[in-house]
């Protein structure tokens, strides 16, 4: 037999990669929907360990974040054990690092699967397998706490010589900061086959020479900043060949950002058009089974601007479950067009009309005025403006509060989600 053909007799080593599943991570506040939410996670773990049987792999990675804190009872514990218990069934090894969430300093413990080799927090660790004839060496080690900046590339071993070596590296891959900062630079100059990266929430992949990088996202998104289809990595590695790896999708709840332009709409109705069709294309586009939506309604007009309070609870309720089984709004928000004031300046003065006669609110205008005035007076005496101040003290108050309203905004409907951290 020649040495190609005992080459091309060993099958190529397979395997998935997945990171940051953040199981059983409490779902976001959308009214009545935390059990998909809750589920969705769960289920993103069962299609990893489907595709590992259903793909024969020789092992599963895990590079971090598997819980996302403290558990409160051993639910999530059970539930991923029992899943490993599947792949035990098949002979499938698991190799696993702990990430920030799930670092050894937290109270998340229990026994393991039999077939699960948890690597230790400290220096990384070797753990050398065969897999059909072929060697694999896996490199990797545990976050002792939430934060790892003190991470040193060079606590890497050098490569095993005949084996396929893998790193497992829980990285925000950057040079600096709290999550084991590192640069593909340095990882490409370790000489391994395959680095199995974990923290970034989106894909991430970076090919060189032999080596590939990949961080595969995560599993399933929890929040609209973890917008679009997630998954994890299959990958293969064809001996004497640099690995090739793609990403199969295994969340089942897509987060996506609905931008409806409201540009010269006056009307709900028109609006809730809008938003139907906004919402039926989606639907039809078919790439996710279930949708978690925020509606962005931009350049708003004043007409409906003004009324955005009661508009976005209205939308909020009619299109929430009711519209879809598929689709879940989790807020609705609306901007001004640029440029509007923030309102309607003949509205607001004939509501302030009222209050302007009591006199306690009327000499309040007048000291706003006053310090206005020589706030004003202030800054056109450095600009050379020497006329500004008088102009102020001449004006009319409630044209001034008119003035101010014209140019306020508010950011109220526009405020990001809370960014929690990876
Ligand atoms: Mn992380």
């Amino acid at each position: 037999m020649s040495q190609n053909a005992a080459f091309a007799s060993r099958p190529p080593l397979r395997f998935v990669h997945c990171a940051d599943l953040h199981l059983d991570s409490p779902p976001p506040g959308i009214a009545g929907h935390s059990v998909p939410f809750r589920q969705a996670s769960r289920l993103a773990l069962e299609r990893i360990v489907d595709t590992c049987l259903g793909e024969e792999v020789d092992f599963l990675l895990i590079a971090g974040d598997l819980y996302d804190r403290d558990l409160q009872d051993n639910a999530p514990l059970i539930f991923f054990n029992q899943q490993m218990h599947r792949l035990a069934e098949q002979r499938i090894p698991v190799f696993m690092i702990r990430g920030n969430h799930d670092a050894a300093n937290k109270s998340i413990g229990g026994l393991l699967a039999p077939n699960v080799h948890l690597f230790l927090p400290g220096d990384p660790q070797t753990e050398r397998r065969d897999f059909g004839g072929q060697a694999v060496a896996f490199h990797g080690w545990s976050y002792a706490q939430e934060a790892e900046p003190n991470f040193q590339i060079s606590t890497y071993p050098e490569p095993v010589a005949g084996a396929i070596n893998i790193g497992l590296l829980h990285t925000a891959l950057e040079p600096q900061g709290p999550y084991a900062p590192c640069s593909p630079a340095q990882l490409f100059a370790k000489g391994y086959d395959y680095w199995a990266l974990g923290h970034a929430h989106i894909e991430k992949r970076f090919a060189e020479g032999r080596c590939l990088i990949v961080n595969p996202g995560m599993p399933q998104g929890r929040a609209i900043d973890e917008e679009g289809s997630k998954g994890a990595y299959l990958v293969t590695i064809s001996t004497g060949q640099p690995p090739e790896g793609c990403s199969f999708k295994t969340s089942s709840l897509d987060w996506r950002r609905l931008v409806i332009d409201a540009r010269g709409l006056s009307s709900e109705n028109d609006l809730e058009r809008l938003i139907r069709r906004a919402l039926n294309d989606l639907l039809n586009q078919g790439d996710a089974e279930r949708w978690a939506c925020r509606l962005q309604i931009e350049g708003a007009g004043p007409e409906l601007y003004g009324q955005r309070y009661s508009i976005v609870d209205a939308m909020a309720r009619l299109f929430d479950g009711s519209f879809d089984a598929r689709v879940f709004i989790e807020r609705v928000v609306m901007k001004p067009a640029d440029h509007q004031p923030l309102v309607e300046p003949s509205a607001s003065l004939a509501a302030l009309a009222p209050f302007v006669q009591a006199s306690d609110v009327a000499q309040g205008l007048e000291e706003l005025s006053e310090a206005l005035a020589k706030t004003l007076g202030a800054l056109g005496r450095e600009l050379d403006l020497p006329g500004l101040e008088a102009e102020v003290r001449e004006a009319d108050p409630t044209a001034l509060l008119d003035q101010a309203l014209r140019d306020g905004r508010d950011g109220r409907d526009d405020r990001p989600p809370g960014e929690g951290k990876r």
